[in-house]
């Protein structure tokens, strides 16, 4: 490790104390250590391997030792926990301008603020106008800052990222000069988190389609706009590239820019395999680097080009060099699920928890658009914020529930409203008793308070994937994109006991969370565990998440027989007593 980034560590290392209320000596020796670091004129490991460290200025013997680990090992434990035992969204907070660590230590210890979000609650509620010291006009610049952050954010979830490329593309492709048009790059792979969105066109005339891109309505800002190429600055803050190639180059432009780096590193080696030579121009009989027409191999789209390197077409989401490469080889590749399969959601809220809507207008809006079943699946009394439900108000909604799906019936509508609950995984057990849950059809189990220990967690989750009522877990990790990691615990211990249970594992939709990651979902399934794919809505539009389920579950490698809510309702309901009935309940 090098003394830069020796340096970023120590620098972190006294923000977190700081964040921790430690005394101020200490929180400086750190920060001073990592300036002087900084100015250090000779290689800092060679200052390590000489045990000079010591007579560096400032640097006493706990530093030595922290350092002398960093370079040797590349890590270092007390970092590690001290970052785990910080909320990363104090970290986060820390990011917003005008905000040290005294002021986010303060708003932790006296709002309980851990993330982003809370702040901005707490600012909009005019909490923090008043702390002490605080006032008025610094909880007009927090919410300022808050808004400017996210304008300008680097990183953007997969449903924005859509929303702002989707209407482009649509423009694009009625662009008379355009001849084909696609998204390239980690939205075309269906990354949960994109950096900037890539357009790849074909044209005889570039130069009117880049004008075309620069003035789409949606545009804040032209970055770069030049003869082949173009760079904006999109409403919400995020950055997209546009290339425009012409027909024949097309293909490769396409694959080039669509990525991931690690797939194409492998597609060049396998094309210098075969004396040939890849790159954004195309396929080349060639043993160097070239763009010359005449030595191209024609392709005309990108199966030709997997072809050309002795592969079937590999689908853009499993271009993660995730052993896509061995599985084209050996012709194992998945047929992939489509969103069209699934034909409900058994993770969902309505108005009797934190839901917008009646269990009338979820029936309604969910049939309308063709699915066969949706499960109502509130929160747990545990969940108090959410307004979760009791015994008795969860009994009321079951007959709720029931006259409901009496109408359906009478009408000789086939649609179901299932009933359930999305009970909560507490310390010592669940919510609500087995006899409770035995009466339920859908019974989802998630962790929503987790404890800051690993094996904890894991243990929790395991027990109620050992209860024979639960069906499935919900959101396994916790995790909300861009604002709050995964709490701690080995996952692949809760894949393996929802394995040996029948429990299913969720992939819930929701743009925030995605969760269980599409990594794990290869794992899960050489195991046996199968997925579930749920929207968890709060509100009627959350429908449309089915759809990024489904990419997500397609990025993991998931096939219709691996997804649970591909079934018909008659399946479903057979699938859902199945645990049941193996426990002799
Ligand atoms: P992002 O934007 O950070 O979410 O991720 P990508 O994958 O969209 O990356 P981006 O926009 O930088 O570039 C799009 C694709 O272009 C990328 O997936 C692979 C290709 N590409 C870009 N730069 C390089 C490079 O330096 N080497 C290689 N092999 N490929 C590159
Ligand atoms: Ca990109
Ligand atoms: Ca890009
Ligand atoms: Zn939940």
């Amino acid at each position: 490790m090098d003394k830069d980034h020796v340096a970023a560590v120590l620098t972190e290392i006294g923000t977190l104390l700081e964040l921790k209320g430690e005394n101020p000596f200490k929180t400086r020796a750190y920060v001073n250590a990592a300036r002087m670091l900084e100015g250090l004129n000779e290689p800092l490991e060679k200052v390590v391997t000489e045990k000079r460290l010591g007579n560096l200025k400032g640097v006493g013997d706990a530093l030595v030792e922290k350092i002398t680990t960093l370079v040797t090992t590349g890590r270092l434990p007390y970092y590690e926990e001290l970052k785990a035992s910080v909320p990363s969204g104090l970290l986060e907070m820390l990011e917003l301008q005008g905000l040290g660590p005294k002021k986010v230590k303060r708003l932790h210890d006296e709002l309980a603020i851990t993330g982003v979000e809370q702040l901005e609650a707490a600012a909009r509620a005019g909490k923090i106008a008043r702390l002490e010291g605080f006032g008025e006009k610094t909880q007009t610049r927090i919410l300022e800052a808050i808004a400017f952050k996210r304008q300008f954010a680097s990183r953007h979830r997969l449903a924005s990222a859509l929303t702002a490329a989707d209407p482009i593309v649509e423009s694009l492709r009625s662009h008379p000069d355009v001849l084909r048009c696609s998204t390239a790059g980690s939205l075309r792979r269906w990354k949960e988190v994109i950096g900037d969105i890539d357009f790849v066109v074909s044209s005889k005339k570039p130069l009117a389609v880049l004008q075309h891109f620069v003035t789409q309505p949606g545009v804040l800002q032209v970055l770069a706009h030049g003869d082949t190429k173009a760079s904006v600055l999109l409403n919400g803050g995020i950055q997209a590239d546009l290339r425009v190639v012409s027909e024949t180059e097309y293909p490769f432009a396409l694959a080039y820019f669509t990525g991931s780096k690690e797939h194409n590193i492998v597609m060049r080696q396998r094309a210098i395999a075969r004396g040939l030579r890849l790159n954004e121009y195309g396929l080349f009989r060639s043993t160097e680097e070239t763009r010359d027409p005449d030595l191209r191999i024609s392709c005309n789209s990108e199966e030709e080009l997997y072809q050309n390197l002795g592969l079937p077409f590999i689908a853009p989401e499993l271009r993660e060099d995730h052993g896509e490469f061995a599985a084209g080889e050996s012709h194992t590749l998945p047929r992939l699920m489509e969103w069209t399969d699934l034909r409900g959601s058994l993770h969902n809220h309505s108005n009797w928890s934190d839901g917008r809507n009646t269990l009338e207008d979820i029936v309604q809006h969910t049939s309308d658009l063709g699915l066969e079943y949706w499960a109502i699946t509130d929160h747990s009394r545990a969940s108090f914020q959410a307004n979760g439900l009791d015994p008795k108000r969860l009994r009321q909604q079951l007959e709720s529930v029931a006259q409901i799906n009496r109408s359906l019936a009478d009408e000789g509508t086939a649609f179901r409203l299932l009933t359930g609950t999305e009970v909560d995984i507490l310390k010592d057990g669940l919510d609500f008793p087995d006899d409770l849950l035995s009466q339920l059809e859908v019974v989802v189990a998630s962790l929503h308070v987790p404890a800051s220990d690993e094996a904890e967690n894991t243990r929790r989750l395991i027990a109620a994937a050992e209860n024979p009522f639960v069906h499935m877990l919900g959101h396994p990790t916790g995790r909300l994109l861009l604002e709050r990691d995964a709490y701690k615990v080995n996952i692949q211990a809760v894949i393996d006991a929802c394995a040996e249970t029948g429990t299913w594992i969720e992939l819930n939709a929701s743009p925030y969370r995605l969760d269980l990651d599409w990594r794990h979902w290869n794992y899960a399934k050489s195991k046996g565990a199968r997925c579930v794919i749920n929207c968890d809505a709060h509100r009627l539009e959350h429908v449309q998440f089915l759809r990024l389920g489904a990419a997500i579950a397609r990025k993991g490698w998931l096939e219709k027989p691996d997804v649970i809510n591909t079934l018909p309702l008659a399946a479903l309901r057979k699938a859902l007593g199945k645990k049941r009935t193996a426990a002799g309940s």
